[in-house]
């Protein structure tokens, strides 16, 4: 593997097409959670830097972008869409630097989404358009689906270069201009992707990318009065505090990506292997720092001994450790505060009288490092049970009737994703018919396609991101009624 130490990073705040210095000339530390080693110190947007942020999205959507045609629209993201595929590898490896997912799996999943992503909205650029609506004989109606003007995006530190994709290319697409608040955790691939869209082309103010933290530039974000939609994705606290900015500004649209605390129901029936290493990748991938992790499974209770044998040693089978070795399925957990928030969770689970099957403890001596955690003997009044741990920890209970473990899996305020694992397609069709979730994986588990809608029920959001759904989140409908020869 190439020497990625190397690596040029982009610092500044991205505004108007150049990066800059913030106003009052603040900076912080992005760290390395593999090693808890600093990488180098980025701009901090302060509330002055998301005005100028949003002044210059705000000209630019009215100066030039409104006049740009879809076609040349998608050329654009296209280009973006290329450019990142040149720079695959830098950007795969930025990705793991800053947020501790394995290099390769940054490469063949996270690089593969976002820049798919792109392509699909590029798609879509010259194909975005309303209704004629026949009304009255002496009537002409039709309708236009408009951008909003400026769209504010949040994203958070478990996707970074996805998150950013699934916000800036339907936006983009749709004909809005944008000003991006990365996480403070992981600022640097948002960074690059911005100077790939000075290099793709895009005219200056389209896209704007700011580092910050979230009480400061993105509550500046969600309560400013030029800014006309934001979309977020984070926890549900910050989800529901967005929800009231909006309310107490200019009410502006708002769609919201939050948490989840995912079932996995396994029928007697199923392919087993499969089944085990599908819920092993539910809950682990990412070092279970997924919105949609299957962090409950749920188990019928004759196949209960022989799953929890074979989950249990697939799980001992993961490697954990640096993000660049390439047996590395399981890198670090993002900060030192999601590592102690994680590890509290696993000592009240211990507490509230679950049985710590194998992990709950720290892997090495440097980093943030979590071992694959399995808890038994749980019930749904546990916390481990009810909240988003966001780390390697799942917990794994029997059920003997459908009607059980559905009751079961609906007891969270959460309905993000549910998975189903039976080879009964009748009862597999009526059970993701009945489950409260925006998304039901049926035989899998984290298979997520550009085209097809993602987001949630319940606490766990509103709005779809991805697939044709989600240009809606971006675009507002115009009617226009045309009067042909009616008298008053
Ligand atoms: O999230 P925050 P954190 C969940 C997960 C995790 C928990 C806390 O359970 O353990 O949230 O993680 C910005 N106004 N998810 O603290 O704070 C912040 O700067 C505006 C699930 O990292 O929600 C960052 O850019 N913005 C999730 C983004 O919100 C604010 C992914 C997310 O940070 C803000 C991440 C404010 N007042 C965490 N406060 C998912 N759904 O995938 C913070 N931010």
């Amino acid at each position: 593997m190439k020497n990625f130490r190397l690596i040029n990073v982009h610092t500044g705040l991205f505004i108007n097409n150049e990066f800059v210095d913030s106003v009052d000339h603040k900076l912080f530390e992005t760290i390395n959670p593999a090693t808890g080693k600093v990488i180098t110190s980025v701009a901090e947007a302060s509330e002055r830097d998301v005005d100028i942020a949003v002044e210059a999205a705000a000209s630019a959507f009215s100066d030039v972008w409104c006049n740009v045609d879809g076609k040349e629209r998608g050329k654009l993201i296209n280009k973006l869409a290329n450019l990142m595929e040149r720079d695959l590898e830098e950007l795969a490896a930025l990705e793991a630097l800053d947020n501790g997912k394995p290099f390769l799996s940054a490469k063949a999943n996270d690089l593969p989404g976002a820049i798919s992503c792109y392509r699909y909205f590029a798609g879509w650029c010259d194909k975005i358009h309303g209704k004629v609506i026949e009304t009255q004989h002496n009537k002409f109606c039709y309708t236009r689906h408009e951008p909003f003007g400026v769209c504010g995006a949040i994203i958070p530190w478990n996707y970074p270069l996805e998150m950013q994709a699934w916000k800036m290319a339907p936006a983009l697409a749709s004909g809005n201009t944008i000003v991006l608040k990365s996480s403070e955790l992981t600022p640097l691939t948002a960074l690059k992707v911005a100077a790939l869209c000075k290099e793709a082309g895009f005219p200056k103010g389209v896209v704007n990318v700011l580092s910050g933290f979230g009480p400061t530039a993105g509550t500046a974000i969600a309560s400013h009065m030029k800014v006309d939609k934001i979309s977020f994705t984070g926890s549900n606290a910050v989800g529901k505090s967005i929800l009231k900015a909006s309310a107490d500004s200019n009410l502006k649209n708002v769609s919201l990506e939050l948490g989840g605390k995912s079932p996995s129901i396994i029928f007697a029936d199923s392919n087993l292997d499969q089944a085990v290493k599908w819920a092993h990748m539910g809950a682990f991938y990412d070092s279970g720092q997924c919105c949609c992790a299957g962090s409950r499974v749920y188990v019928e209770d004759s196949i209960y001994d022989e799953f929890i044998n074979k989950f249990k040693e697939h799980a001992l089978s993961i490697e954990i450790g640096d993000p660049f070795h390439k047996d590395t399925y399981q890198g670090p957990q993002i900060s030192l505060q999601q590592f102690n928030k994680i590890m509290s969770y696993i000592e009240t689970g211990k507490k509230e009288g679950a049985t710590l099957l194998m992990g709950g403890e720290r892997h090495g001596e440097q980093g943030y490092f979590i071992k694959p955690t399995i808890f038994t003997n749980v019930n749904e009044e546990m916390k481990i049970m009810q909240e988003e741990i966001f780390g390697p920890v799942v917990s794994v209970s029997k059920f003997k009737t459908i009607e059980e473990v559905i009751k079961k899996a609906h007891l969270t305020k959460y309905g993000l994703a549910a998975a189903v694992f039976t080879k009964d397609i009748t009862r597999a069709i009526k059970i993701s018919n009945t489950l409260k979730a925006g998304t039901v994986w049926v035989n899998c588990y984290n298979l997520v396609d550009a085209n097809t809608p993602f987001g949630g029920y319940k606490e766990s959001g509103a709005g779809r991101e991805l697939g044709k759904y989600a240009l809606d989140q971006y675009t507002q409908v115009k009617t226009v009624q045309i009067n042909l020869g009616i008298q008053v």
